[in-house]
């Protein structure tokens, strides 16, 4: 199925062409009939002669109804655009086109109306010349009356080459059906319609309605009038819902499958310059501080600051469900029309969802320059370069596809951002590792806090990753510890971190071999820590801190001199067992003398 919106200035034959190609009445409202002019939006369908079907949202021409006209070619991807032969273009059909055109819609048809009371070629090619700037291009154009029924063949051939040149929505993609009409059935209940873009909506499925978020169930579904057990955009559909009254609910509110989109108050935008307005070129563009954003069937007030070029930021008074590349329309109802173009009508394509708070001076320019040069739609990298580390689910819920492989667990990070922090730890492990050599080591959620990263996960993958460079980079961690690189199997730096940290507080206490064993130190591994300079190793199977023995020398430094082996032993609270190997290297080193007497001097003090 395919979804088309009619547009054009009132009274120019929408709503009759629709009739004259569907058999259907547009027109619902008994007061729209009794006027002849639609005022809120109508329904109707037609089967193409090749097959497939074609629903036609029927729109308002009259300005006072701009805003239900809005949110009929909102979610439509496609528009047919009406100009009657003997009136010509019309404000409306300025302003209709200006919206057509900010929404950003490529796929159209154009056709010339009451072609019975006129020559349609001067009306057709000031249309298609007005058309040609903008976003629907050149569209084909069909000659028409709705009365003698004069080009509706050759319109519905168009139509069917339009239909066949709409792309195809992925069915897999997530729902965001903007409701466009609520009403109650007798015997069934509340019943919701839209234009569904994308997606399949199933009976029993559970949907969030925003933005409230309150949970959905689908009971029955149905599509162009007949029931349906499951129907994918783009289509018409109507839900019937359980559990909610229509009091409940309105136009502009959405039904959204959980976890595909962002409900936000505040977004970053690129506005687009109203092309089909007068061609002008835009330079930074001047906005009012309040406008009214359109977007699917829904508008919000949007409070507007300038952040410089053409890029603005957006605060809502309700939250929106939005990815990042939708297409917002923003206008001023307030403004004075103008008279060859109607209010102004501006488009916006949304750069970010969850836009970072603006910090200080310099920060709104600094933001411009950043999304000032992004591509359009933006992609994972520009947001992450942003965001510097994303949640792969809320990267999904911003809109964003091919997301790179995660660091760890969910999370995704920009790769400079990546390599910073790479290093910063590095840093944070050599300097503690300096500071505090007989620590286990940075504990993770030191580590975790001083980098300010919101998940402890995070340390240990970036402890583990290796970057491109030289491999005294590498840290080891274990035990919630992290430390530089020692080269050591993992089990040999557990048994070294634990003998170590043994000797923190009595560091001349050295583990006996039977401690050793428990701890899980054998004499190879012990020798490879010590290779490693992480451990100090004397005869006698004694293992040391590495800094043991300058400690020792400054303390027996400050005995008086010469000292016997027994004084030294309680100057270090050690035992003989540690001692004797211990002053054995210090006179081997030079730093003791032993004395004929077997009494030590150190070597400063000869
Ligand atoms: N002669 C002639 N009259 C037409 C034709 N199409 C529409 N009309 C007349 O134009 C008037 C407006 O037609 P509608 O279809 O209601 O126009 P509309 O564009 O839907 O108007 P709004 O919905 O109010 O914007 C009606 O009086 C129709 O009878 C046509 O092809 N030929
Ligand atoms: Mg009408």
């Amino acid at each position: 199925m395919h979804v088309i919106a009619t547009a054009g200035h009132v009274d120019h034959g929408k709503s009759m062409l629709v009739r004259a190609l569907t058999g259907m009445e547009p027109d619902r409202w008994e007061a729209e009939q009794r006027r002849g002019m639609t005022i809120d939006l109508g329904f109707a369908w037609m089967t193409l002669p090749a097959g497939g079907e074609i629903a036609f949202v029927d729109v308002p021409g009259h300005e006072r109804f701009v805003s239900n006209m809005l949110a009929g070619a909102g979610p439509a991807p496609a528009v047919m655009f009406v100009v009657a032969a003997d009136e010509g273009w019309k404000p409306q059909s300025a302003e209709h086109l200006a919206a057509i055109d900010a929404l950003g819609v490529r796929h159209g048809i154009l056709a010339i109306t009451r072609s019975d009371l006129a020559d349609p070629a001067p009306a057709q090619r000031e249309a298609a010349l007005k058309i040609a700037k903008t976003s629907l291009g050149e569209p084909e154009a069909v000659a028409v009356s709705a009365v003698t029924g004069q080009g509706l063949p050759e319109l519905t051939a168009a139509l069917g080459r339009l239909a066949a040149r709409l792309p195809e929505p992925d069915p897999a993609d997530g729902v965001r059906l903007w409701l466009d009409r609520v009403f109650a059935i007798k015997g069934s209940g509340t019943v919701v319609t839209g234009t569904l873009q994308a997606g399949t909506v199933r009976a029993g499925d559970e949907l969030v309605l925003t933005p409230s978020l309150r949970r959905l169930r689908i009971r029955g579904v149905q599509s162009l009038g007949a029931p349906a057990s499951q129907v994918s955009g783009v289509a018409r559909v109507a839900l019937n819902l359980r559990g909610v009254s229509t009091r409940e609910l309105s136009r502009g509110m959405a039904l959204i499958q959980p976890g595909h989109w962002t409900l936000t108050g505040v977004i970053d935008v690129r506005l687009a310059p109203p092309r089909a307005a007068d061609g002008r070129a835009p330079g930074t563009m001047r906005l009012p501080s309040r406008l009214t954003v359109h977007i699917g069937a829904a508008r919000a007030v949007a409070r507007v600051r300038m952040l410089g070029g053409q890029i603005a930021r957006l605060s809502f008074d309700h939250p929106l469900p939005l990815h990042i590349g939708d297409r917002v329309l923003l206008r001023d109802p307030g403004a004075a029309a103008d008279r060859a173009i109607g209010r102004p009508i501006f488009g916006a394509t949304v750069l970010d969802v969850s836009p970072p708070r603006l910090r200080g001076n310099g920060a709104a320019a600094a933001a411009e320059r950043e999304l000032g040069a992004w591509p359009e739609p933006p992609a994972a990298p520009d947001l992450l370069r942003r965001h510097r580390l994303l949640r792969a689910s809320t990267a999904s819920a911003m809109g964003l596809r091919d997301l790179p492989p995660p660091v760890s667990g969910e999370w995704l990070a920009d790769p400079e951002h990546w390599q910073r922090l790479r290093q910063r730890l590095s840093a944070a492990v050599a300097g503690h590792a300096t500071r505090d050599p007989l620590a286990p080591g940075l504990a993770v959620d030191a580590a975790r806090a001083e980098l300010g990263l919101p998940d402890r996960d995070l340390v240990g993958a970036l402890a583990a990753w290796r970057p491109g460079g030289s491999a005294d980079e590498l840290i080891d961690a274990s035990g919630g510890y992290l430390r530089p690189h020692s080269g050591l199997p993992v089990a040999v730096a557990k048994a070294v971190q634990a003998v170590l940290a043994g000797l923190a507080d009595a560091p001349f206490s050295a583990p006996d071999t039977e401690q050793l064993r428990e701890l899980g130190l054998d004499a190879r591994g012990a020798a490879a820590a010590e290779r490693a300079g992480l451990l100090r190793r004397l005869p006698g199977n004694v293992v040391l801190a590495p800094g043991a023995t300058d400690q020792a020398a400054e303390i027996l430094a400050r005995l008086p001199q010469p000292f016997t082996a027994a004084e030294a032993r309680q100057a270090l609270q050690t035992s003989r067992r540690v001692v004797i190997p211990l002053l054995e290297w210090l006179d081997r080193e030079g730093i003791t003398r032993r004395l004929p007497d077997d009494r030590r001097v150190m070597r400063e003090r000869l």
